[in-house]
């Protein structure tokens, strides 16, 4: 089986590795390989490097490095490098590199520099990891370097500032006026994206942030076409229970593009692709309706098995949907 599954940070990747789980405990699963399109909206330059967080967070748990408790990061981390930055005065401190982590993003920025593309890099990374063993291919959703950044207004008077910052500094306490994707309108699917869509067996939405994460993949030109035009099909799982998410701030995200916070508003997001959703027990008002097929269930992704469950919930939606639209 072919699984493509569109994926952010933390929860995108701790989705997976329930995924992952599921599969290896499901003897008919034997053999899936799992595509993961990953968002670099959220990329950034920090001290002459490029930083990847997201593809780093899914490099990091599928391949069992990560610091479990931030679900970013890596586990047992020291910070002698970041300090001594700090006592040269380097800006900014406020985002938190540990020093093996640091390794990563020299390795990166060093085959950037030598002219190799992000899927290049990603792949050299992740065979380090080895998802290759996993059966997991993880994709940079585009070669061409975005930036997702935040108009804010703020004391300073409105201005727009990185995502990071605005994530990780301010916490999303500044309301966001609005996300601008700088790079996008010269971004192109990276080699493979689309193709991992199309011949797809099931297409997965983990979940993820809907607006700086899987919104921002979807904005890449092409994906949102390729998933309307999807022979398999397309089913998510809600970032929200009770209209909040468990982590993170994707209800600030979604009050930002105006947007309910709940199961249903993400939903909407999706419409015009997606075929099953499953929803937290606590939203089981929200009703299928038309091509959407709505299935209530614990998503609380407490631990990998009950991850796994979701995960595995998900591959039955998706198979029964497959079987009704032939
Ligand atoms: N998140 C934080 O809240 N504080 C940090 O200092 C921080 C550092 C960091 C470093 C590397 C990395 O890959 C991720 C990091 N994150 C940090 C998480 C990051 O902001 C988020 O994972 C995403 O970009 C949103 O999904």
């Amino acid at each position: 089986m072919h699984i493509t599954a569109l994926a952010g940070g933390v929860g995108g990747a701790r989705f997976l590795r329930g995924l992952l789980a599921h599969v290896d405990r499901t003897p008919e699963l034997a053999g899936t390989h799992v595509t993961v399109i990953g968002n670099t909206g959220d990329d950034i330059t920090l001290f002459g490097l490029r930083v990847s967080p997201d593809l780093d967070t899914v490099l990091y748990t599928l391949g069992g490095g990560i610091h479990e408790g931030q679900g970013w990061g890596r586990a047992d981390e020291t910070h002698s490098v970041q300090g001594e930055l700090a006592a040269y005065g380097v800006e900014p401190q406020w985002f938190g590199l540990g020093d093996k982590d640091f390794g990563t993003h020299v390795a990166r920025s060093l085959w950037l520099g030598q002219g190799q593309s992000l899927s290049e890099v990603t792949a050299r990374l992740a065979s380090r990891w080895g998802l290759p063993e996993l059966g997991v291919t993880l994709l940079p959703m585009s070669d061409t370097p975005v930036e997702t950044h935040v108009v804010i207004e703020d004391e300073q008077g409105q201005r727009a500032v990185h995502f990071q910052e605005w994530w990780v500094r301010m916490q999303a306490e500044v309301p966001a006026q609005r996300f601008v994707v700088a790079g996008m309108d010269r971004a192109t699917p990276a080699p493979g994206v689309l193709d991992a869509i199309r011949t797809a067996d099931l297409v997965l939405l983990p979940p993820s942030n809907p607006v700086v994460s899987i919104g921002i993949i979807l904005g890449v030109p092409g994906v949102r076409d390729a998933l309307r035009g999807s022979r398999a099909p397309v089913v998510g799982v809600s970032p929200l229970i009770s209209g909040a998410p468990v982590r993170g701030h994707a209800d600030a995200c979604l009050e930002a593009i105006g947007v309910e916070s709940s199961a249903g508003g993400v939903a909407g997001l999706y419409a015009d692709f997606l075929d099953g959703w499953l929803v937290a027990k606590e939203d089981a008002d929200l009703q299928s309706s038309g091509r959407l097929t709505v299935e209530a269930r614990p998503l609380l992704m407490s631990s990998i098995e009950a991850t796994a469950d979701i995960a595995g919930a998900a591959i039955d939606l998706g198979r029964r949907l497959a079987r009704t639209t032939g």
